[in-house]
């Protein structure tokens, strides 16, 4: 499996739906809060250092990003929400267009809703959770920077979260 998605290339970004590229196989969105670790699950999932890029500072990634697998199949990191100091318009245009791809994408098979383990859900994370259900898309919820919690820490919220 590691192989498959090891052969994961960039392919674009896109600021608008009509910069996306044309709808081709199949499609995995990878949502969650600014900072929560998309780009780092992506990387990890595919065995790239750097294929998606990763940053320190929040609020940075404000493209949809394409990430090509053979047979026309993408993986797709979102922008991240939730970054208070990114202005109200911005948000909204973000939360516009993340909502039109969620709902409108016809080859969306699924997402991955990462968060970071250390903080509760927002109303942005159930915005997500009820876009995937009005399509029936399933979700796979990733508690991310479980490194950051001491062992009984984790326990405790993994058990809470079941
Ligand atoms: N300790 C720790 N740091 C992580 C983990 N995942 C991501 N990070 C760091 O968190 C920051 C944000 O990660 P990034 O993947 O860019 O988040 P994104 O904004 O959701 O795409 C980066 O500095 C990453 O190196 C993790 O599981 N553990
Ligand atoms: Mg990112």
């Amino acid at each position: 499996m590691n192989n498959y998605y090891q052969q994961a290339t960039f392919l674009q970004s896109a600021t608008t739906r009509k910069t996306m590229p044309d709808e081709g196989g199949l499609e995995i969105a990878f949502a969650g809060r600014s900072n929560a670790g998309k780009s780092s699950v992506i990387n990890r999932v595919c065995s790239q250092k750097s294929l998606a890029r990763t940053s320190k500072t929040p609020g940075r990634t404000q493209l949809i990003n394409f990430f090509q697998l053979p047979d026309a199949h993408f993986l797709v990191d979102l922008p991240g929400y939730g970054y208070a100091k990114v202005p109200e318009a911005i948000k909204l245009e973000w939360q516009k267009f993340i909502e039109s791809y969620l709902t409108q994408r016809n080859t969306l098979r699924g997402m991955v809703l990462v968060m970071d383990i250390r903080h509760p859900m927002t109303d942005y994370d159930q915005a997500m959770l009820r876009w995937a259900r009005n399509r029936m898309l399933p979700v796979h919820v990733l508690l991310n920077k479980s490194d950051k919690l001491t062992r009984g820490a984790r326990t405790e919220r993994t058990v809470a979260s079941a």
